[in-house]
């Protein structure tokens, strides 16, 4: 019997990530068109819009939207990779907009000038010796495609996406190696804005249209992998899925098959599927139960059983506590799907419940029940900094948070786990996903903007970015 050592493997990958409609900005440049993220406002109008039906994917010109400048990452790209080389990344995770090779989403050939783009931001990581990890999509298709066609919803972005992908591929064979195709594609369940393309309008959308939706999507992964192994035969190719793992309440049967269920439906219906090639049995229930019958063509079950990921990516900020009956005083809040309050964490600024072990115990489930390589490509705690009269950030707290679930992660590779690679989210401070704040910050670079669009765009080292480049240079090693 192999001993499994506590440590982390030689080449493993540890650095940052991000995706383009959070820091870019420029989204008017470069022939860039309109994507879903260029439509949403910030703060609390954000999440009234992702909450509510019936949002109508226009521009108001009247209101500020955050993600339209970002963090200028457009124009001040060789500035931050150059931090993120000073830190010692190996890895940069970073999405590719949609919108800046295909700006209308239905065009027949690429646009050049994005294409350009993202070989300069290539070039630059390469000559740090950085390897890109990119996501083809992250919370953005083109809005063209949400109001022409409807989104997911419709197969004939498939075809539109098939475009996409052939042109990236083609383009950076050289270039990229490791990719993933839906950024946190279960998140379609809850956020079908960001991730499925279209807004509610009507309870009934909850089922029939989203998963037809989803089928679309994984029928477009899989083809969108097989195309991959094909034009780049050294790739590696992964799904993203935002994974946080529920825990019963309490010992009663009652709770810990409810927890069961949602963790089924939730963490591992999308994974099931990309992961083992096949639609799980236990959501053939649920489609029985709420009258789902998806239009499936003939071929669409065979490529996605052939055409599998070679890892899987996920998102692990929380876990979540589950109960069958709960109360509005039980709720935990903040949390990405609320469930209840463990009376054993605390939560950060937002809400979201802090459990480091959460981490491992994820880790072990996913492996445990797939046998393919992990990667962490999201990770951190997002709070307010505190910038100091000489312009230091003493962001402890972040320390805090990030040392335990490396140790976590640390322990889960003990376990027998096969994890390839950490990249802590926004390693650079960035639009809020969920909020479309800048206040809620995640990086171990600090970017002078604020909630309400003002700040001259500097960057800062809080105490963070000194830490992490020990951690990576120690590879592990020093906590
Ligand atoms: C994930 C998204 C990211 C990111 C992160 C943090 O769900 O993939 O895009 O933003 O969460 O979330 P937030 O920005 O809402 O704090």
């Amino acid at each position: 019997m192999v001993q499994n050592e506590k440590k982390f493997p030689e080449g493993f990958l540890w650095g940052g990530a991000t995706a383009a409609n959070q820091m870019e900005g420029g989204f008017h440049e470069g022939n860039k068109g309109i994507s879903i993220a260029d439509v949403l406002p910030g703060g609390k109008e954000r999440l009234h819009v992702l909450n509510q039906p019936g949002f109508n994917f226009e521009i108001d010109k009247e209101k500020y939207y955050p993600n339209h400048e970002g963090i200028d990452f457009y124009h001040r790209y060789k500035e931050d990779i150059a931090l993120f080389a000073e830190m010692g990344f190996k890895a940069f995770r970073m999405s590719i907009a949609w919108t800046r090779i295909f700006p209308n989403g239905d065009e027949s050939a690429p646009n050049e000038e994005g294409l350009a783009f993202y070989d300069r931001v290539f070039d630059e990581l390469h000559k740090y010796g950085i390897e890109p990890v990119v996501t083809i999509s992250h919370y953005e298709m083109p809005v063209n495609l949400v109001k022409k066609y409807g989104g997911w919803r419709n197969r004939k972005v498939i075809t539109f996406f098939e475009r996409y992908v052939n042109a990236i591929f083609k383009r950076y064979k050289n270039k990229v190696k490791y990719w993933m195709t839906f950024n946190e594609i279960n998140s379609g369940l809850i956020m079908p804005i960001m991730g499925l393309g279209f807004s509610i309008q009507k309870e009934e959308d909850r089922y029939q249209p989203t998963f037809q939706a989803f089928h679309h999507q994984f029928v477009a992964s899989s083809m969108a992998v097989k195309a991959c192994h094909e034009i780049i035969p050294d790739s590696k190719i992964g799904c993203m899925i935002l994974f946080a793992p529920v825990y019963a309440y309490d010992c009663n049967p009652e709770n810990v098959i409810y927890a069961l269920q949602e963790e089924s439906f939730f963490n591992y219906f999308c994974a099931d599927v990309q992961v083992r090639g096949e639609y799980p049995t236990f959501i053939n229930r649920y489609f029985k139960e709420h009258k789902i019958e998806l239009e499936i063509h003939d071929g669409d079950l065979e490529l996605i059983r052939e055409h599998t990921v070679d890892y899987i990516g996920f998102s692990y900020y929380m876990s979540r506590t589950e109960k069958k009956e709960k109360t509005e005083q039980e709720k935990a809040h903040g949390n990405i799907i609320p469930g209840v309050k463990n009376p054993f964490l605390k939560a950060s600024d937002w809400g979201w419940e802090i459990d480091p072990i959460g981490l491992r115990i994820s880790l072990n489930k996913l492996y445990g029940r797939y046998r393919v390589p992990l990667f962490v490509v999201e990770n951190g705690l997002g709070a307010y900094d505190q910038v100091e009269e000489d312009g230091s950030i003493h962001d402890d707290y972040r320390i805090d948070y990030l040392r335990e679930h490396i140790k976590a992660m640390r322990e889960a590779i003990a376990d027998g786990v096969d994890l390839i690679g950490y990249t802590s989210w926004g390693c650079i401070d960035l639009v809020s996903a969920s909020t479309g704040e800048f206040s809620k910050r995640y990086g171990f670079i600090y970017v002078d903007k604020h909630d309400d669009g003002s700040g001259t765009l500097e960057r800062r080292k809080k105490k963070s970015f000194f830490w992490y480049k020990e951690v990576i240079v120690t590879n592990g090693e020093k906590l």
